[in-house]
């Protein structure tokens, strides 16, 4: 696994599984990396999900392959055995999965780690644990997380922000283009998204609108 990452790279991550998709999985990523997403995380959930290990394995490889063209980093969420078999950039986990200092010793030092981070002490124990960054949220009202915990909104990245995480931050849950200045003023590094550009007709244009609004 390779690890250069920086804080440009999560303006714009793309968070998808072919359940979120209605339309050929690959075309959809590759739209949107076409749109200008900075960062791509694969995550394969719930029952419409791939499930057989193989064919999450090929998936993975594939979607690690496009990522590459447009030099964009390749995350895997969760799985963190798949990251390493398919040589991702890096994994992410969130509270409830494997614990974080864990991850970091199966990934290696040079991989990215992403942690899910709900409250100030869990981005404090994500810090500590070694993570590259937290993701936060969610911001708003989500459909595409279904156990998704109550909004807290972008106030929760200031509040961070205010206790001393200066880590990567990247905001998460029913963000829109217009909400992303706001997000931004929050103190955030970039925005994640999953249906706003999954579910979008054009992803290419979806992504690309929300890329206007992160100058
Ligand atoms: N974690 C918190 S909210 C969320 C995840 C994975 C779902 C974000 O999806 P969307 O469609 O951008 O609201
Ligand atoms: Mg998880």
């Amino acid at each position: 696994m390779t690890g250069s990452f920086s804080r440009e790279q999560l303006s714009l991550y793309f968070i998808a599984g072919t359940q979120d998709t209605s339309r050929d999985f690959f075309q959809v990523l590759t739209e949107a990396l076409e749109g200008g997403v900075t960062m791509f995380q694969l995550r394969e959930k719930g029952e419409k999900s791939v499930q057989s290990e193989e064919e999450r394995l090929h998936l993975a490889l594939k979607a690690k392959e496009v990522c590459s063209r447009f030099k964009v980093p390749f995350i895997v969420n969760d799985d963190a055995e798949l990251a390493v078999k398919s040589g991702a950039d890096g994994l992410h986990v969130g509270q409830e999965d494997l614990r974080a200092s864990e991850a970091r010793k199966i990934i290696g030092s040079s991989a990215v780690l992403g942690v899910s981070a709900y409250t100030i002490e869990e981005a404090a124990e994500a810090v500590e644990a070694g993570a590259d960054y937290v993701g936060v949220g969610p911001m708003y009202a989500t459909f595409s997380k279904q156990d998704a915990k109550a909004v807290v909104g972008p106030e929760r990245i200031t509040q961070m922000r205010e206790s001393g995480i200066n880590i990567p931050i990247v905001a998460i849950g029913g963000i829109q283009p217009e909400h992303t200045k706001a997000i931004l003023q929050s103190g955030a590094d970039g925005i994640s998204v999953i249906s706003a550009i999954a579910s979008s007709q054009s992803p290419r244009k979806a992504a690309a609108d929300f890329r206007s609004q992160l100058i």
